[in-house]
């Protein structure tokens, strides 16, 4: 919003400072201004603008600023060198990280993908909702079209909203054709456009659906897929290893030389070739912010970096010198770079809030013998956190997350314990949107967090990887459980116990040792505290 007075401009930047500035600058302006027929002109304007400022709601941009939300896949907390990194090279995210905010105990809401992106799109727990887990290519849409929504809402501000990459939250409602439209999807529940693939890159359908089809789709070779039977004539990785560039323990339908989960035939023209994914996502990412470069937009850029199968473009092929999944975080940075450039190049920099995150820990073999153990040479995923994706350690929630927007983000570091879930209320704050009643119910309002301003996020947090663990300030309880310790598949360490676990992240962020014996009072306090805030449906105040 820019107020225009007789020549006098004032354009009301966010922030709480916003008021006093414009008063002081209204102050400035009267002692400059004198005779009685402009002052009444002039007074007539300052009344107009402190009626703006007063109906403009606190915290609010009057602008809003475009935002682009980059979200990487399985990206740990020591993968870049903003967070630790030396081994691998992240000039792009580091040079977010020296412009903006760097945050250093954000968390993806759970320790996988597709409950990370439900919260993070829909502000509530995935752990609230049955049928949140990972799920396969062919699930069904799991948020409700109507419903409150990061986009919608963002629409509604009069945003344009786009998403790219990796959907992971199912499409239409019940079985899908695939040659036909398939919806609802992402265009039903708040996106105005998209170019998405529908699960991961390691399950069928391979190919990329932009809108409600399926790109490049050739009519005449219509698409099966099957999460069950064997279908199609197709070879398979389990009995065809020979025919493989990556070997696997995923060993359904062989889709470029990769096996995957789930059995695919058909849409040959239209299948994706993983060397050129990030460079066809970055384009489309690229494209959506040059056709909406004149208004407000909102890009959910969500990458297949660094998630299996890695198959790196060759430009990025045994460059990182620590294996292919540091190459695969290498071409990552190189995808934030193409888009800081286009914001560059779009002279947009300073009117776009970029936010950078991943949506769970890391994980090193997931499912492809792809040399990644093999090849770490010292990297360390998780920087040091202990456990990763799939785990309720912090190393499996606690991500990057990056804040920029030049002139109103201090740059800085800041502790402020923040959840992804949190960007749903925090962002229609600063666009100036209410929340839909009875949305949102996780999501707080952590916003001058997220600015800079304050050093204060949430007072606690709830961790998800199947089970539920708390944080309260410093303090983390794990409840005692009967799961695996290890995950045999991935090494991961799942923090699953028989005894309850207690841990001062102040003085053990690694979480080494269980002070539960010392301190049951507080064990039994946040016992009830968990019980408490899954038995009330909502959590935020
Ligand atoms: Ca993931």
């Amino acid at each position: 919003m820019q107020v225009v007075c007789s020549g006098w401009r004032v354009v009301k930047t966010a922030g709480p400072s916003c008021e006093s500035k414009i008063t002081h600058q209204l102050v400035a302006f009267v002692h400059d201004h004198q005779g009685p027929t402009r002052m009444t002109a002039r007074l007539a304007c300052l009344a107009a603008i402190l009626t703006l400022v007063l109906l403009f709601p606190a915290g609010a941009a009057a602008v809003p600023p475009n935002i682009v939300l980059i979200y990487a896949d399985d990206l740990g907390y020591g993968d870049v060198g903003c967070y630790g990194a030396t081994r691998v090279r992240t000039p792009n995210i580091d040079r977010l990280a020296r412009e903006g905010l760097r945050l250093t105990d954000a968390h993806a809401s759970a320790s996988t993908c597709t409950p990370s992106r439900y919260a993070l799109l829909t502000g509530e727990y995935a752990w609230r909702r049955k049928g949140t887990s990972v799920l396969p290519g062919d699930a069904a849409l799991i948020i409700e079209p109507g419903r409150e929504t990061l986009p919608a809402m963002l629409k509604r501000a009069g945003h344009a909203t786009g998403i790219v990459g990796k959907w992971h939250l199912g499409l239409g409602a019940g079985s899908i054709d695939w040659n036909g439209a398939i919806k609802p999807g992402p265009l039903e529940i708040g996106f105005d456009e998209s170019f998405i693939m529908a699960a991961t890159g390691d399950r069928v359908p391979c190919v990329f659906i932009q809108g409600h089809h399926v790109a490049g789709l050739d009519p005449r070779d219509p698409i099966r897929i099957s999460y069950g039977q064997p279908i199609g004539d197709e070879p398979t990785g389990a009995a065809n290893p020979d025919r493989l560039k990556v070997k696997p323990s995923h060993d359904q339908t062989i889709v470029n030389g990769i096996s995957r989960i789930g059995f695919m035939a058909g849409g040959k023209a239209a299948r994706w070739v993983d060397e050129d994914m990030a460079d066809v996502y970055t384009r489309e990412a690229v494209a959506f912010i040059e056709r909406h470069a004149a208004a407000p937009f909102f890009l959910e850029f969500a990458t297949h970096d660094v998630h299996v199968p890695r198959v790196p473009h060759p430009r990025f092929a045994g460059t990182s010198g620590c294996g292919v999944r540091g190459d695969v975080i290498q071409e990552l940075d190189w995808c934030v770079g193409q888009v800081l450039d286009t914001l560059d190049r779009l002279e947009l920099a300073d009117r776009t809030l970029v936010l950078f995150t991943s949506d769970n820990g890391p994980v090193v073999d997931d499912g492809y013998a792809d040399g990644a153990v093999r090849d770490l040479g010292g990297h360390r995923p998780a920087g040091p956190l202990r456990g990763g994706k799939y785990s309720l350690f912090e190393g499996g929630t606690r991500v990057p997350f990056l804040v920029r927007w030049p002139g109103r983000v201090r740059p800085g570091v800041s502790n402020a314990l923040v959840n992804q879930v949190d960007l749903l209320a925090s962002l229609a704050l600063l666009c100036g949107q209410t929340l839909r009643a009875g949305s949102a119910p996780d999501s707080f309002d952590v916003l001058p967090a997220l600015l800079g301003d304050s050093r204060t996020g949430r007072d606690h947090s709830v961790h998800h990887s199947g089970r539920l663990a708390l944080r309260e300030g410093s303090w983390k309880y794990i409840p005692a459980g009967s799961g695996q310790a290890v995950l045999t598949n991935t090494a991961t360490e799942t923090g699953e116990a028989p005894v309850d676990q207690l841990y001062d992240l102040a003085q053990d962020l690694g979480e080494t040792t269980n002070v539960a014996a010392q301190h049951p009072e507080r064990v039994n306090a946040m016992a009830a505290r968990l019980k408490s805030i899954r038995a009330a449906g909502r959590s935020r105040p």
